[in-house]
């Protein structure tokens, strides 16, 4: 039987495993990429494993998330963070540089390789076809120190595209309808790979903003074909070098097929508060709107600003609408800059702001009290831009600016003519401007005892996880129900990201935008449990989301099912996270109910069904225990910190 694009990647990576799908694999990592809310903590384990230099072919950190700089917190995570990489070897993108995985897409991806990064958005460089994970910051840090990474071998997707995309419909609507056809859920467990006629109408930009998208399915990752287009691309950022052709073996076989027909697609939207509401934007055309704001990972490249631009040209930014843009890199900032792109977009009353993350995690432009807002971003989830009551919802950089410029969401297919045109000249560049110019080179190896890391007084300690013990009663702190995110589980923005580095000060906001009770509960109860529902922990990468409620005693979550990177997070911190048998059972516990997991360390160990006896309503529950054995060690001795320590 032939080979799917991922299957020949994981094929030439396999360090240990079998390729057996929902069996755990072992990978070797060439490439890893860190962001600064992630990476403070990726290089404090980095260091505390010793490793002098990294051993991957190539590491690189950005600087992109945390670039408000309202106190010392976040230029002195900064500072800590460019003195580690030049020491230990790693490459260091200075801010202003842009987003991680628009400038990775554009300067350092290479078709073939595997790459992971503290980001779940990392799958974006699966649009150039490179197998690429997002990780928690502790699996980077052991990928950097030659470590082998790993993952429940998956299942493979394959998304059939035919036809062509009409001028006002763009990629955001293809992955927004394959997340109308997966859900939030869909993509657990597999891989999606994209295949059919339409590719040769993708250009490689636009083929990330459907990998970079494929997070929110809960997908392992997303991969394109690397072909004609692919080099293309390559040639045009001066690395024709770096291009090797993949693509499927004709008699691949996979799990699941999916057909969409371009032509068919109209633009589309996704709804408060979930990315894969999806609906069609002319459902609900004429939607009055306060906010508008275009870029993020998902959609910052040249493409998108100059679509963008075309539509502002010559126009005003409708008075209601608050209009923001920020272009994902320095490159695509500078080209913009030349080629009168940006002068447009001023000149509509665009607000311009830095090549970062920005509003997409919160840092600024929090939307008006009940505010609607339209984001090109890939996440909408409750309390995420900042404002807890508005409604956010997801679109393409076309619907975006038609949008901003009529005042109401509006079908950018009205503005065809132009798009037309854009696509025309832009959707293929010939060339780049290069200039690496932002990205700092580490330190001769020679130099290696001179240079000194420099820590700031934010940085605090790592909190470690409990040995397992024979049988463990605690109180249920928290019952959540389907599709907790990690953002309500450790949100972000303006006010909190600063302290990613400091677990004691960030515990305060645990569960905040469920129950701003919980963190005090949680404290006062010493130990305890937390009870989820179906997918629990989806969403972004954050090591946080399970750090923190360590930090707060919490021992196990006991859930219908769990996100894949946060059930690694989870069980590198030596919390135990459970799946009902049945699940049913989950409606039968209430939060403050006394459970027991009778004997077990043993079930653990030994792989046998672990039993929960709720003792305030004398009743039992079976819960799986179903982890390699790499995990199971992991667990019984408390976690990826403490296993190290004991080897
Ligand atoms: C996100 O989009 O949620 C983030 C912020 O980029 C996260 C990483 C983080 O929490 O630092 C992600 O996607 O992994
Ligand atoms: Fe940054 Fe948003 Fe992309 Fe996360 S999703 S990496 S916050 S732009």
């Amino acid at each position: 039987m032939g080979l799917t694009i991922s299957q020949k990647i994981i094929k030439e990576h396999l360090v240990s495993g079998e390729m057996i799908k929902g069996s755990e694999i072992g990978l070797k990592i060439d490439r890893t990429l860190t962001q600064d809310a992630t990476g403070t903590m990726a290089y404090l384990q980095y260091i505390a494993m010793g490793v002098p230099r990294v051993k991957t072919e190539f590491s690189i950190a950005y600087i992109d998330h945390n670039t408000l700089q309202s106190g010392f917190e976040n230029a002195d995570d900064h500072r800590f963070i460019q003195t580690a990489c030049y020491k230990h070897g790693i490459r260091f993108s200075r801010p202003g540089n842009g987003i991680c995985h628009q400038v990775n897409l554009e300067r350092f991806a290479i078709p073939g390789k595997t790459l992971i990064g503290s980001d779940s958005h990392t799958p974006t460089a699966g649009g150039i076809g490179m197998l690429a994970m997002g990780a928690g910051g502790l699996d980077v840090a052991i990928a950097m120190g030659g470590g082998t990474y790993y993952i429940p071998c998956p299942k493979i997707v394959n998304v059939n595209l035919i036809g062509k995309l009409r001028a006002g419909v763009s990629a955001k609507d293809i992955i927004l309808e394959v997340l109308r056809i997966m859900t939030v859920k869909g993509g657990v467990g597999k891989i999606i790979e994209y295949g059919g006629e339409a590719l040769s109408t993708l250009s490689v930009p636009e083929r990330a903003t459907i990998t970079n998208m494929g997070a929110e399915l809960g997908a392992t990752t997303s991969i394109f074909p690397s072909d004609e287009r692919t080099l293309e691309f390559l040639t045009a950022q001066g690395r024709a070098e770096d291009w090797t052709e993949i693509k499927a073996d004709d008699d691949a076989e996979y799990d699941e097929y999916i057909d969409i027909n371009l032509s068919e697609l109209e633009p589309l939207i996704a709804m408060p508060h979930m990315p894969d509401r999806v609906v069609k934007v002319s459902e609900i055309e004429g939607l009055k709107i306060d906010q508008v704001c275009i870029g993020s990972c998902t959609n910052s490249s040249l493409y998108d600003m100059m679509k963008t631009a075309a539509i502002l040209k010559n126009k005003t930014v409708a008075p209601n609408v608050s209009l923001t843009i920020s272009p994902g890199s320095k490159q695509v900032l500078n080209m913009i800059a030349l080629n009168g792109g940006l002068a447009d977009m001023i000149d509509a009353g665009a607000r311009i702001l830095e090549s970062t993350c920005g509003p997409c995690i919160g840092m600024g432009q929090s939307p008006v009290s009940a505010g609607v807002s339209l984001r090109t971003f890939n996440r909408n989830f409750l309390g995420r831009s900042g404002t807890k009551d508005a409604s956010v919802y997801l679109v393409s950089p076309e619907t975006a600016a038609a949008s901003a410029i009529c005042g109401v969401l509006t079908n950018p297919m009205k503005f065809a003519d132009v798009l037309e045109e854009t696509t025309v000249k832009y959707s293929y560049p010939k060339s780049f401007l290069i200039n690496d110019n932002m990205v700092v080179e580490p330190c001769d190896i020679a130099d290696y005892d001179k240079v000194e890391v420099v820590y700031g007084p934010n940085i605090k300690e790592v909190p470690i996880g409990h040995a397992l013990e024979e049988t463990l009663t605690c109180t249920v702190g928290l019952k959540v129900g389907d599709d907790i995110t990690t953002d309500h589980i450790m949100p972000a923005g303006a006010k909190i990201l600063p302290y990613r580095s400091n677990v004691p000060h960030l515990s305060k906001f645990c569960f905040e935008v469920v129950d701003e009770t919980y963190s005090a509960r949680a404290k006062e109860l010493g130990n305890s449990f937390i009870v989820g529902g179906a997918n629990y922990g989806q969403g972004s990468s954050r090591e946080h989301a399970a750090l923190v409620p360590l930090y707060l005693g919490v021992r196990a979550v006991i859930a219908v099912s769990f996100a894949r990177m946060h059930k690694a997070n989870l069980i590198n911190s030596g919390i135990i996270p459970l799946e009902f048998v049945n699940a049913d059972d989950y409606n039968d516990i209430e939060q403050g109910d006394v459970l027991t997991l009778e004997n077990i360390r043993a079930a653990v160990e030994n792989e046998t069904t672990a039993y929960v006896v709720n003792v305030t309503k004398n009743k039992r529950y079976a819960v799986s225990t179903d982890f390699s054995d790499r995990q199971r060690k992991m667990l019984l001795c408390g976690g990826a910190l403490r296993m190290q320590n004991a080897e």
